[in-house]
């Protein structure tokens, strides 16, 4: 029961950077998510010719197209507090990506995704759908679909095949599912990189989440196919084999079905 209850947990974290608008912060030259001399120093060394390998792109912080010393010493008054213009703005990058093939899509409120999850040494496959502050998940396992469904502030537990259902004793999951649907964690942009997964190339864009932990979104030829997520210095890549628009709504009635205590079934 437990087993699966964390299953459920792992794919419900792909919801929890949703919907927020990506930012970074002006003169945060080396993404390091602080303003400050180190920064300046960056863009000094620039200006005179070094090369340290720091997002040029980010070093004109006056935002004039030249990168020179009024942009260290605007990334110096943004360190002592005493810039007035905006602290923060919107990332190009972001833009291009995360923004332009994820956002708008979450941004409907209505969409479904497939993912495929390592449980027990097997691959799960996981089909999650969000249906405004309802959302559904299905995936199996041992030959049976399994149906975690959050309806109306309640979560079930549904096995679609017997017509049965389970409620009320997955507070573990009840939380989680609040914390994803409910109130997005904030996400804060730190870079754009490339990088390649056994050999091949993807576009990878790194989110801080108010918790702390990183989520990274791998984009290649216009599609997302990787959520990223670390843990302990450890990088587990999850696969997003499909992203769309709507949902199957037939998923999220319950009409029909009986109340039976499913947690002897899963055990
Ligand atoms: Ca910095
Ligand atoms: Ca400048």
């Amino acid at each position: 029961m437990k087993r699966f209850v964390s299953l459920f947990i792992v794919i419900i974290m792909v919801f929890t950077c949703s919907v927020c608008a990506s930012a970074r912060l002006v003169g945060d030259v080396n993404s390091d998510s602080k303003v400050n001399s180190l920064d300046a120093l960056l863009i000094l060394r620039k200006s005179v010719g070094f090369n340290d390998g720091a997002n040029e792109k980010y070093m004109d912080a006056n935002g004039d197209g030249r990168i020179n010393s009024l942009d260290a010493l605007t990334v110096l008054m943004i360190a002592v507090g005493s810039y007035e213009g905006d602290l923060e703005v919107e990332d190009e990058l972001v833009t291009s990506y995360k923004a332009q093939i994820v956002d708008p899509i979450l941004a409907t409120g209505e969409f479904t995704i497939t993912t495929e999850v390592e449980s027990e040494g097997t691959v799960v496959t996981a089909e999650i759908m969000v249906n405004g502050k309802d959302m559904c998940v299905n995936t199996a396992s041992k030959g049976v679909t399994l149906r975690m469904l959050h309806l109306s502030g309640k979560t079930y537990l549904v096995i679609p095949m017997e017509m049965l259902l389970s409620k009320g004793i997955y507070g573990e999951v009840d939380k989680e599912m609040d914390v994803s649907i409910g109130s997005p964690a904030k996400v804060t942009y730190i870079k754009s990189e490339r990088v390649k997964v056994d050999g091949v190339e993807y576009i990878c864009e790194s989110y801080r989440q108010t918790d702390g932990t990183i989520s990274y979104y791998y984009f290649k030829d216009g599609k997302w196919v990787f959520l990223g997520s670390e843990e302990d210095g450890v990088m587990e890549l999850r696969e997003i084999t499909a992203f769309k628009k709507g949902v199957d709504s037939s998923c999220f009635s319950l009409s029909g079905y009986r109340e039976a205590d499913l947690s002897g079934l899963l055990g």
